[in-house]
Order: structure tokens, then sequence, then C-alpha cells
């Protein structure tokens, strides 16, 4: 199946919160590729995926970055298509360097970011489905199917909280 999302990394470190993105889509049902590529280690292989992205059927892109995280800004230079950011918390300045990087784009070449860090990184995957369900109703009914499972899951949590405090305290 050919890549609708595209999820770029600055390191192989990145991987472990990185791969949230993949476990979001997977659960969806949408096919993606992953891979390391730098900004500034590896600039013309990162420019190149970038380019020929949208030219395979990507629809989205999806990067994460730490430290001085240029690489979903570049990625947006070079790509027309939706790119999503993922701040990574891989320095001393635990992804606070990597947010500012990353959200403050200048106008002209937009950034969606997200938060630092694995909840980032599953929301990036989780938006990617919706801007892509917004042309595919099948993608739309599983993105549906699983926000009707969350409220379902809060709303049992709900009704035992309910449940121990409504029991007699021993
Ligand atoms: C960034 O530098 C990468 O995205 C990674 O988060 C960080 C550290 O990379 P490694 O030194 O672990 O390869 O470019």
């Amino acid at each position: 199946m050919s890549p609708r999302v595209l999820i770029l990394m600055g390191s192989d470190s990145d991987w472990e919160v990185m791969s949230e993105v993949r476990k979001a889509l997977d659960e969806l049902g949408i096919a993606s590729e992953a891979h390391v590529s730098s900004a500034h280690r590896t600039p013309e292989r990162t420019a190149g995926l970038a380019r020929e992205a949208a030219g395979r059927g990507v629809e989205v892109i999806v990067c994460g970055a730490g430290a001085a995280a240029h690489l979903a800004g570049v990625v947006a230079a070079e790509s027309e298509l939706p790119v999503l950011g993922v701040p990574l918390a891989s320095s001393d300045l635990q992804g606070l360097d990597a947010l500012l990087a990353t959200v403050q784009m200048p106008a002209g070449v937009p950034v969606g970011t997200l938060a630092i860090g694995k909840a980032g990184a599953r929301n990036a995957g989780l938006l990617a489905a919706r801007i892509i369900a917004r042309g595919d109703a099948e993608v739309a009914a599983r993105v549906r199917a699983q926000r009707a499972r969350m409220t379902a899951e809060v709303e049992a949590k709900d009704a035992a909280l309910q449940a121990r405090l409504a029991a007699p305290q021993g």
C-alpha cells in the first residue's frame, strides 16, 4: 500500500516518541512510511524526500525533531503538502528549544505544531487522519468510531468514580 502519511525524524533516537504517530495511523488503517532524515546532517536528502512526497501520493507529512528543530520548517519550505511538527525533548532544554524552533515559523511557510513528546506525536497522527478524512469517507467513519470509543472510555471511568464515591467508607 502506498503511504498516505510520511513520517520524518531527525535521528533514530527520535523513534521511541515518533512511533506514536505510526501507531495512531495504524489504528485508523492509514498507511505510513517513516524515515530518519535530518535538516542539518542530511539537508539534500531531507529536501528530496519533501519534494518527492506529493508525487508519491503522500497527503500529509509529520516531522519530529529535537534541539534546534528545523526539520518541519525545511520540509514545509520544500513541499505544498500540510506539514505537522512534533517538538521532541532530546536536549537539556527538554523540548522547549524544539517547540520554539518548530512553532515560530515566519508568515508564508506554515507548520502545524503539536505538543512536545508522545502526546504531540499521537495527536499528529490523529490530526493527519482528520485531514485525510476530509476526502475519504471510510477514514472519516473510522475517526468517528474511535472518538466514540474514547467517549465511552471516559464515561466508564466517571461511572467507576461515582460508584467509588457512593460506596460506604470502611
Ligand atoms: C535532533 O537532534 C534530532 O531530531 C534528535 O532529537 C536530536 C539528537 O539527535 P542524536 O544526537 O540522538 O542523533 O536533530
